[in-house]
């Protein structure tokens, strides 16, 4: 009886797109704007093992999105959602920066990842 009530639900939550929906749940996402010559926000929280969907967007022009810590490294292209998602399996402190020349200051364009357990 149980099962069947479980099948059930599974064929109406497929239905109704809810695969989708509970990736949604289970995903945070969090908005990274890029702008010569800073990242908004330049400190993010993030919890191991849940999954972090980074949607980066610039303002001005095309940056860059490095953590070499999760071996991820994107361009952030002015008008264009940008996603990246990790799943951090570590406590820490982990940067990301801009790996785009983009003029006086890039070199200071930074953030901090900061995973907590
Ligand atoms: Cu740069």
């Amino acid at each position: 009886m149980k099962r069947r009530y479980f099948i059930a639900l599974l064929v109406a939550g497929s239905a109704a797109g809810g695969v989708a929906r509970l990736e949604a749940a289970t995903t945070r996402e969090v908005e990274v704007i890029a702008e010569k010559f800073d990242y908004t926000p330049d400190m993010i929280k993030a919890k191991v093992g849940q999954p972090l969907t980074f949607v980066l967007t610039s303002v001005d022009r095309i940056h860059g999105f490095k953590m070499p810590d999760f071996g991820v490294r994107t361009d952030i292209v002015p008008g264009v959602d940008t996603r990246v998602t990790i799943t951090p399996t570590k406590v820490g402190k982990f940067a990301y920066f801009c790996d785009v020349f983009c003029g006086d200051g890039h070199e200071e364009m930074a953030g901090t990842l900061v995973v907590e357990a």
